[in-house]
């Protein structure tokens, strides 16, 4: 019934460039959250139970109603309605039932491609180059005219490492691409030089996934690492700054040197332990605990790379696609050149990498799985762009990301005790608490009035709503926000 009713809406607005501050899924949302029962309600608990016999579930927060979510607005299993500052841990990029993205498939030839789906590397879809070149190479980092897609964040980040390696293996054999008989059988020993030592450099506090070259490579929580062998790779220290910005300049760039010149003697150390073939970094730390870097510590860590012939991967998959006011956060640092690589998933709804002619490994078949992505993905990725232009949603995350973080100073200066280090681009924001409880205390209670938050690091929310928030939701955000500290 309600679903019908967007279609309807969406049809009249359909062509009709919306204006900035409105978007046309939201027209279908409700005024503001709705709490009925404690949270997690009766429903939900009965559904964590059944879950739980099947599975370890106790990382469930609540159960939705797909149904009946729409926009900005998450309904639980209870018949709760959150505003979502979380999005599916960042993944949801123009709201739920979003009506451009329930049309998608009303379309015979694209529900075809849903249901034939192919092995991409071997059996592509007549289309599929034109599906690469009009979707996904439209918003192309600049200077990247490759692509790989792929299935998930960490997969993505997987096969770029592997790329990477091939990459500074084949300019050792100096243009020859025969293999010799004994980096042949080595490899199937699981030993150099057919499987050499070489490593991926990370930076403590990253997160890059839970495969096991992205595992190594994570280094956010022992949680996500615990009990699984990992590869002896380096780990270089990100900054942490010191907040407000604009006070702490001079200790803000020192932190940055003092990173760097760690980044430089890992470089060093490991050349004869097992030589750095390539850096991954993200724009903003985001699992670690959102903590940011200036374009000028981008610059010099990409500096650093060139000067050692290392390929520096940017891991866009939670900054990626609008949240940060850009396309990619990247673009915020003026890198005198295109990164090596560039790493998506979660907004972007396919994974995948683009990535610089180089990378494109010598044979066939080295970078490769039976799906290697799904063009389903790339047809709601498509509807996705479309939306993003036609509504002008990147200026909208500058916009409500403004509202956002000039509220939440005044709310850091209120409540001083409570929160502090207001940081972050566009809506992509955080704050951090003096202590993990208080932290906690503040994201639960915070659901009670009606917001579904995140936490990350120690001591962080992050705000991670999509592309659809508006100044009125940021609004109801900063009310219940401030509803919260009011309480404590
Ligand atoms: O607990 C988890 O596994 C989480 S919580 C948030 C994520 C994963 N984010 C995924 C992620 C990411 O934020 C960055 C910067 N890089 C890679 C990944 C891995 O993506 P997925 O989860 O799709 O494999």
């Amino acid at each position: 019934m309600m679903l019908r009713s967007y279609r309807a809406t969406y049809t009249k607005f359909r062509g009709i460039r919306c204006s900035r501050n409105s978007s046309s899924v939201c027209q279908n949302e409700p005024a503001h959250p709705e709490i009925k029962t404690p949270v997690p309600g009766p429903k939900t608990k009965e559904l964590l139970k059944q879950l739980s016999s099947l599975q370890q579930a106790d990382s469930v927060q609540l159960f939705a109603d797909y149904d009946r979510s729409i926009g900005n607005y998450f309904v639980d299993a209870d018949g709760n309605t959150f505003l979502d500052a979380f999005t599916q841990i960042s993944s949801v990029p123009v709201g739920y039932n979003h009506p451009a993205l329930l049309g998608a498939f009303n379309d015979v030839h694209n529900l075809r491609s849903l249901v034939n789906r192919p092995a991409l590397g071997v059996f592509p879809g007549k289309d599929w180059p034109e599906k690469l070149q009009n979707i996904l190479m439209p918003v192309a980092p600049r200077g990247l005219n490759n692509i790989s897609t792929m299935m998930c964040g960490s997969c993505s980040n997987e096969n770029a490492y592997k790329a990477v390696f091939m990459w500074q293996r084949s300019k050792k054999r100096g243009g020859k691409i025969e293999f010799t008989p004994e980096e042949m059988s080595s490899c199937m020993a699981n030993q150099p030089p057919g499987s050499p030592n070489l490593s991926i450099m990370s930076f403590k506090g990253g997160f890059h996934g839970r495969t096991f070259g992205a595992l190594t490579t994570t280094r956010s929580k022992p949680i996500h690492k615990l009990d699984c062998p990992s590869f002896d790779w380096p780990a270089a220290p990100f900054p942490r700054y010191k907040y407000p910005l604009d006070q702490f300049q001079r200790e803000n760039q020192q932190e940055d040197e003092s990173c760097l010149e760690q980044v430089a003697d890992l470089i060093q150390q490991y050349k004869t332990r097992s030589p750095v073939a390539g850096i991954i970094v993200e724009p903003i730390q985001s699992e670690g605990g959102d903590y940011e870097a200036s374009p000028a510590f981008f610059q010099k860590l990409q500096k650093i790379s060139k000067e050692n012939s290392i390929a520096l991967i940017i891991d866009e998959v939670q900054t990626g696609c609008g949240p940060t006011g850009k396309m990619w956060c990247y673009e915020h640092f003026d890198l005198p050149s295109p990164p090596d690589i560039v790493t998506f998933s979660k907004k972007m709804l396919t994974g995948g990498f683009y990535y610089h002619e180089e990378f494109k490994p010598p044979h066939a078949y080295r970078v490769f799985n039976t799906w290697m992505g799904d063009p389903g993905k790339l047809i709601l990725l498509e509807k996705v762009l479309q939306v993003i232009k036609q509504e002008n949603l990147l200026r909208v995350a500058t916009e409500t990301g403004k509202v956002l973080k000039d509220g939440l100073h005044k709310l850091e200066n209120e409540f001083p005790h409570l929160i502090n280090s207001v940081r972050g681009r566009g809506t992509f924001l955080a704050f951090s608490s003096p202590k993990t409880e208080i932290r906690d205390k503040i994201n639960n209670k915070i659901k009670e009035n009606g917001i579904l938050g995140g936490v990350c690091g120690e001591n962080t929310i992050r705000l991670r709503p999509a592309l659809v928030f508006q100044k009125k939701h940021a609004e109801i955000y900063l009310d219940a926000l401030r509803k919260t500290l009011k309480s404590m």
